[in-house]
Parts: C-alpha cells; sequence; structure tokens
C-alpha cells in the first residue's frame, strides 16, 4: 500500500517540491491548508492537482487532531512557519506561536492519535515526524563548519522558535521514543522561492533592470555570507531522514559559502549587467543583529543517507535569472500570486 504523508507548509517552496517528490515516490500526499481565502491554495489545486488538502493551522490544537485523524499519515513534514527572518522581530509573538509553538502542537496532535501516553511507542505502526529545523539555530557562530553538534546561539526571534521546535523535537523522541526528527536545513533556493528573501530579491530585480521595468534595486547588509543551495535537492533529505532505521537529526547543506555581494555579483553577471551601476544600499534593510557566517558539514547526511547535493551555486544562481526573466518576458507580475515556473 502506498505511504501516505501529511505536509504543513504545502504552499510554499519546499512544500511544492516535496509534495512532488513524494509523488514521484509513489506516496498518497496531503497537505495542510489554512485561512479563510487563501489565494496561495488556489496555486496548490492548480498546479499540485494530485495533492488532497485538509484544514488546519498551526495555531489551532483541535485543527491539527482533526487533520492527523482524517489524513491517518505514515508520515508528517512539519514544514509550516513564519519563515522570514525580519518580520520574527516584527512579529516576535506570533512567530513564537506559529514556528515554536505549532511544533508542540503538531507532535501533541501525532501523540494523542496514536495513542500514546507517557509509556514508549512502539515501533510498529508509528507516525514519523519531520521538523524544519534551520541553521538560523547555530547564529553567533564560534566555529565553521556547522554539523550537528555545533552548539546554537540564534540571532532573531525566528532563530529562537526554531531552536524551541528543534529541542522539543527531540525531547519527545527521547521521552516517547516516537520517530521524530530534525533536518537542520542551511538556505535552500530555487526559482519558487519567496520574493522576500534575499537571493530571489537580487535575481528578480536583475531580471526586472534587464527588460527595462526598472532601474535599481535596494538591499542591506553584503557581507553577510550564507550556504546556499538548491530546494529540489534538499527536499530529497527529508524524505530520506525518515526512511532511516534510527531517528537522527542531520545537517543539510552544500558545505561552500559565499557572500550577498557574490551573489548579487552572479545574478547581475548571469542577467547581463553591471551590478555597481544599480545596486543601492538601504539601511534600512539591515537587521538588529546578523548572522554573519553560515557554512555546512553535511558530511554525516553524505555517509549514513547517501544524500548529496547536485546543483552548485552559479548554477542555481543562473536558473532563477533564467527564470525570472522568462517570467517577466512573458508579462507574469511576480508580486502577484502567478504560477510557480
Ligand atoms: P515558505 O515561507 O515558502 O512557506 C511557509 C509555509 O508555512 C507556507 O506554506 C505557509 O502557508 C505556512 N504557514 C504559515 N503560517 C502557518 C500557520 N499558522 N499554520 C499552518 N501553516 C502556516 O517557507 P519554505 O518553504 O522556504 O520553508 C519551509 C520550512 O523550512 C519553514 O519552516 C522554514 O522556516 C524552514 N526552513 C527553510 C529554509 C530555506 O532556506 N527555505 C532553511 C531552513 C529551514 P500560508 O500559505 O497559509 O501562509
Ligand atoms: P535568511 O534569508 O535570513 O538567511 O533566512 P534571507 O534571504 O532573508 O537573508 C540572507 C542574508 O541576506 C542579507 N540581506 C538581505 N536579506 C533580505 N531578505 N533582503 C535584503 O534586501 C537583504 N540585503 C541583505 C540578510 O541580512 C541575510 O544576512 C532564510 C529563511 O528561509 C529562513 O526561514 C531559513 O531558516 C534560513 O534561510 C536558513
Amino acid at each position: 500500500m502506498a505511504r501516505r504523508a501529511l505536509i504543513t507548509g504545502i504552499t510554499g517552496q519546499d512544500g511544492s517540491y516535496l509534495a512532488e517528490h513524494l509523488l514521484e515516490q509513489g506516496y498518497d500526499v496531503w497537505g495542510l491548508v489554512r485561512g479563510q481565502a487563501n489565494p496561495r491554495v488556489s496555486r496548490v489545486r492548480r498546479q499540485l492537482q494530485d495533492v488532497q488538502l485538509v484544514r488546519g493551522d498551526l495555531l489551532d490544537q483541535g485543527s491539527l487532531i482533526s487533520a492527523v485523524e482524517r489524513v491517518g499519515p505514515d508520515e508528517v513534514y512539519n514544514l509550516g512557519a513564519i519563515s522570514f527572518v525580519p518580520m520574527s522581530w516584527e512579529q516576535a509573538e506570533l512567530t513564537a506561536e506559529v514556528t515554536g509553538m505549532g511544533v508542540l502542537r503538531m507532535l501533541e496532535a501525532i501523540r494523542v492519535c496514536s495513542g500514546i501516553t507517557s509509556s514508549r511507542a512502539t515501533a510498529s505502526g508509528q507516525i514519523r515526524f519531520y521538523q524544519a529545523s534551520s541553521s538560523e539555530m547555530f547564529g553567533q557562530v564560534r566555529e565553521t563548519p556547522q554539523n550537528e553538534l555545533t552548539p546554537f546561539h540564534p540571532r532573531s526571534p525566528y532563530g529562537v522558535a526554531k531552536a524551541y521546535g528543534h529541542f522539543l523535537t527531540q525531547n519527545y523522541r527521547e521521552s516517547y521514543g516516537m520517530f521524530a526528527v530534525s533536518g537542520i536545513l542551511f538556505n535552500h533556493e530555487s526559482p519558487r522561492r519567496g520574493a522576500e528573501f534575499v537571493t530571489r530579491k537580487i535575481t528578480l530585480g536583475a531580471a526586472r533592470i534587464k527588460v527595462g521595468l526598472t532601474t535599481d534595486l535596494r538591499l542591506g547588509n553584503l557581507d553577510a555570507r550564507r550556504d546556499w543551495g538548491y530546494a529540489g535537492d534538499y527536499v530529497r533529505a527529508m524524505r530520506l531522514m525518515l526512511q532511516a532505521e534510527v531517528p537522527e537529526d542531520y545537517v543539510i547543506g552544500t558545505g561552500r559559502t559565499h557572500s550577498v555581494r557574490e551573489l548579487v555579483l552572479a545574478a547581475f553577471e548571469a542577467a547581463g549587467l553591471d551590478w555597481e551601476r544599480h545596486v543601492v544600499i538601504d539601511q534600512s534593510l539591515h537587521r538588529p543583529a546578523e548572522v554573519d557566517l553560515l557554512c555546512a558539514d553535511p558530511k554525516k547526511a553524505r555517509v549514513q543517507l547517501g544524500w548529496e547535493p547536485t546543483v552548485g551555486f552559479e548554477d542555481l544562481i543562473a536558473m532563477m535569472v533564467d527564470s525570472d526573466t522568462r517570467l517577466l518576458a512573458g508579462g507574469a507580475d511576480p508580486d502577484q500570486d502567478s504560477s510557480w515556473p
């Protein structure tokens, strides 16, 4: 019988790629969707027609219990979150509720629906749980590259909320014997990335300048360094973690780091433009506390899961610039909720 997966965050970048990957693997895929008139849900209905939808919200415990009862999943992927770091300073409490407490609510829904009480769960019939942890938990790093043992020092309310979800997942594994794991994923991008994140903001900005829609692009800190990979590669790692014999956490990244400045250079070169003529530094886009340097050590995932990234930095940025240029040339407005590339 096909394995059944429930994905929270199905309307987001990773949700779309994970759903496609699981469908390819023969899964029966369900997505949790929220809101009364969420335009991103119509996109899922249109483009992921084989995915079944169930209503629920990470802020609402009862809705999660109902969703788990209705779907009866073998695997739950908790990707839903407020995921934009700057927003986590503006709405710190909401971020704690969705990105942090949402993990507790999802784990409780699984625990209650599986009938797990204080005794340890039995291995058979368990619902396996994946938590979308983040390299933002490392924050201010004292060692680089970062692996599964690197201490956390989050630098934003988002990073703090993710650290709570991470430790809670570990705790439910230890307390109840649940198959609950976290993937500590470094930044991953794609043509479907939200336009508020720096990669897509830059590739879309370069594409807009190239087709003559604007002349400049306002950015914040160009010195921050990130380990950027391709989202399509990273969702494969999520599934692999839930197929492992033993539940463990894994770092997922490329092992290469680049500055935002290098990213700008790569994108503008791919668009055939001179970035220095177009990029304007805007101090208001600097963060109250920055994460200066992230670089993954993904050795454990390579050795234990056989996971490797397939798309390098330059190819990723060229893919995104190309996609954005074609999108704009075709008359699409990426600020509106158009189709996924
Ligand atoms: P997106 O921002 O693209 O998607 C976030 C998803 O969360 C959306 O589907 C959104 O749905 C959903 N969501 C928001 N609030 C709620 C809520 N109250 N209840 C249920 N769902 C909600 O994120 P990504 O796809 O990029 O990331 C997926 C996950 O991985 C996130 O948890 C993110 O924090 C984490 N992560 C991402 C990394 C990256 O580089 N992309 C790296 C490391 C971790 P809606 O349409 O209803 O708003
Ligand atoms: P990040 O991604 O905060 O790492 O979180 P983002 O792309 O927003 O920022 C990366 C770096 O770029 C710098 N920067 C700018 N960022 C944005 N968004 N806009 C700008 O104009 C700009 N100028 C410079 C930032 O200061 C930062 O240093 C992403 C999210 O997907 C999280 O959910 C996820 O957990 C982490 O990646 C891993």
